[in-house]
C-alpha cells in the first residue's frame, strides 16, 4: 500500500471535490481518497500492484481537472 499526494488545479467547490473523490474511489486498488480544496491536493492510498500514480492522475484529468 502506498500513499501519494497529487496536486490538482481547477477545483473550485465542494462539487469538484466530490467528483474527484467518487471517480478515484471507484478505481480498482484504491482504498482511500482525501481531497483538499484549500491545499489543492488529493491524497490517495492505493495498491501499487493494482493501479499506479499515472493511472490515478489520468482519471483526475478524465473528469475535468489538471494534475501538476
Ligand atoms: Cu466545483
Amino acid at each position: 500500500m502506498k500513499t501519494q499526494q497529487i496536486n490538482v488545479d481547477g477545483m473550485s467547490c465542494g462539487h469538484c471535490v466530490e467528483t474527484i473523490e467518487n471517480a478515484v474511489m471507484k478505481m480498482e486498488g484504491v482504498s482511500q481518497v482525501q481531497v483538499s480544496l484549500e491545499n489543492k491536493n488529493v491524497s490517495v492510498d492505493f495498491d501499487e500492484n493494482q493501479t499506479s500514480l499515472e493511472d490515478i492522475k489520468g482519471k483526475i484529468v478524465e473528469v475535468g481537472f489538471e494534475t501538476l
